[in-house]
């Protein structure tokens, strides 16, 4: 083919099309049969609309419609799309990543299955239906209604020290008993189940999956029995229930990445009562057709939610004392919101736009932006880690996806003892060198002497399978490395097994990490003990498959991180 002509080759094309061959040029998709384009939009809803968008006008990853046309604040216009790529070039993206952070598929998906998507990528994405607030009602499920369920716990178990593990590709969730390291039960969720979240009275459990499906798991049976279901849409990734004074229980929230919505829901029961869109203006006013709902928490300190839209930038402060007559405080921050957790004192919440390299402190207290940080790019916190720096007091920790660095942000603080540090307040005051980007967890406890790092997007395999710990009073030290792979005990395998979410104990002397390998693999929750960093216990069995978030119910419920 190299010795083919541009006037050749053109000719060619031309006469394959005409023939009604599938070929693609510069303005046509290459065709695709009934088949394929049903199997490629599993895959890009699986692999690819995190990222991208289902409309696939890009958040974290690039904008990935066939054409897109941008003028920037000069006039100056851009143009692209993937039909400008083609599919050779579009393979070689989905097989081997970028430098700009998009990941290699070369071990997830087939050649067949990058061609495939190369192909589906230059069509013009698919729009799903909307769901309503009718279809939720549709599809809630009362397993078992409230009076019918245990009055008091009917087991011995230490509710308080039960971890609730992803078990991401095998649809499950595994609630193991933190005292004696036992898996107490496997329970079938919603696909790839993204986080887990506690009811305030520490009694429910309760998952997202990928796919909408929410359930409420009760943890007073003698085993863990879910009691209710409800779908909140077709993709979705965030839930938290009402944790204030007087609304323990009464109220769950769900965030939807598609339809673009936040939903309501009885806390008990999941019997649905709102939805409400997030469809609307960016930060930079435009409209945007899917601002999708991030992270989603729960104040201690008022009847509220924080609501996180990705696309548009804007955090909404949700009062949930009147649901009828819903008050909403809009505040504008940057665009791409994702991941956050709460400063120690609980009055900020700490979320990351990750995609304009920037942390967002939010008052709660005043329902105020209260500052808009600069960080290294692609800040990815998880919920952060909270802990006093000894030369800047109070700091909020985050690792980076795109960047070699943990940022430490100074927080402000109401305790007098912390008044000095003022100056600091809402400054990177610190990077701590990690040994490559990639992390995506970082995570402390208010008794540890440490700060846990993960690298699992980390191309190379030694960083990936390992955990960084450095050592709160000697932030300058490099930290120690862990090989959990290696410390798993597991056999070596072909692809790289992701050491993933540091996770700690109640009592906070112990940290779970998950070695995440294939769904064929044998993985395992590999324990540390934190004082020693020394290796205390491997939990591996056949039904530990592809573990990755993990969530100890006292540490989820009191937000200690
Ligand atoms: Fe997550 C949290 C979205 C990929 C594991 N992830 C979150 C939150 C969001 C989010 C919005 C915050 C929820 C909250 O607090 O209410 N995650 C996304 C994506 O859009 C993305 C990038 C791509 C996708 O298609 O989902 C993505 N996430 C992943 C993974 O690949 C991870 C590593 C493995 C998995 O299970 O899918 C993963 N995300 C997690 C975990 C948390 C999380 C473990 C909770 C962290 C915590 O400590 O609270």
């Amino acid at each position: 083919m190299s010795i083919v002509t541009r006037p050749l080759l053109t000719g060619f094309i031309a006469g394959l099309s005409l023939l009604g061959l599938s070929v693609a040029h510069a303005n046509n998709p290459p065709d695709m049969t009934a088949e394929e384009k049903e199997s490629a939009k599993q895959i890009y809803f699986e692999r690819c609309a995190g990222c991208h968008g289902v409309l696939r006008k890009g958040a974290t990853g690039k904008n990935l419609e066939p054409h897109w046309e941008k003028t920037d604040a000069d006039g100056n216009k851009t143009n692209g799309g993937t039909l400008k790529l083609g599919t050779k070039r579009l393979e070689k993206i989905i097989a081997y990543g970028t430098e700009g952070g998009m990941v290699n598929y070369d071990d997830i998906l087939t050649k067949e299955e990058i061609n495939l998507m190369a192909r589906y990528i230059q069509n013009t994405p698919d729009v799903p239906p909307e769901f309503s607030l009718q279809d939720m009602k549709d599809s809630w499920k009362l397993i078992v209604p409230v009076d019918q369920r245990p009055k008091k716990q009917l087991n011995k178990i230490n509710l308080k020290n039960v971890f609730a593990i992803t078990l991401r590709d095998a649809g499950k969730l595994a609630l193991v008993d933190g005292d004696t390291h036992k898996i107490w039960k496997v329970l079938d969720t919603g696909y790839a189940v993204h986080i887990s979240r506690l009811s305030a009275s520490g009694r429910y459990v309760y998952t997202v999956g990928r796919d909408g499906l929410t359930t409420i798991i009760d943890m007073w049976y003698e085993e863990p029995t879910t009691v209710a279901t409800v779908r909140l849409g077709s993709d979705a990734r965030s839930v938290d229930t009402s944790k204030f004074e007087g609304f323990e229980d009464k109220y769950l929230i769900g965030g939807t990445y598609w339809p673009p919505q936040f939903s309501i829901m009885d806390g008990e029961t999941l019997e649905p009562i709102k939805v409400v869109s997030t469809r609307g203006q960016t930060v930079d006013g435009e409209y945007h057709p899917e601002p999708r709902v991030a992270s989603i928490v729960a104040s201690h300190i008022k009847p509220e939610w924080v609501v996180n839209v990705k696309e548009t930038g804007q955090i909404m402060l949700v009062d949930y004392t009147d649901i009828k007559n819903l008050k909403t405080t809009t505040i504008e921050s940057a665009k791409f919101l994702h991941d956050g957790g709460w400063d120690a004192s609980k009055r900020y919440f700490m979320v990351a736009a990750n995609a304009s390299n920037k942390v967002a402190a939010v008052d709660t207290k005043t329902g105020k932006l209260a500052a808009l940080i600069d960080t290294a790019k692609i800040p990815h916190p998880g919920r952060g880690a909270n802990f006093v720096h000894p030369k800047f007091g109070p700091v909020w920790s985050t690792g980076h996806l795109g960047a070699d660095v943990v940022s430490l942000i100074s927080t402000a603080s109401d305790e007098p003892q912390y008044a000095k540090y003022k100056e600091h307040n809402w400054k990177v005051v610190q990077e701590l060198k990690m040994p490559g980007a990639g992390n995506l967890f970082v995570k402390t406890h208010p008794k540890s002497e440490h700060l846990w790092t993960d690298a699992p997007m980390n191309p190379e395999r030694e960083v990936a399978e390992s955990v960084y710990v450095f050592d709160l009073n000697d932030l300058d030290k490099e930290p120690k490395r862990l090989d959990v792979a290696k410390d798993s005990g597991l056999p070596e395998s072909k692809a790289i097994r992701r050491a993933v979410h540091p996770e700690f104990n109640a009592a906070g002397d112990e940290v779970w990490i998950s070695l995440w390998g294939g769904k064929a693999d044998q993985s395992a929750i590999v324990i540390y003990d934190d004082k020693t960093l020394k290796l205390k216990q491997v939990i591996t069995d056949p039904a530990i498959v592809t573990p990755t978030g993990k969530f100890n119910v006292y540490n989820t419920m009191y937000d200690v991180y």
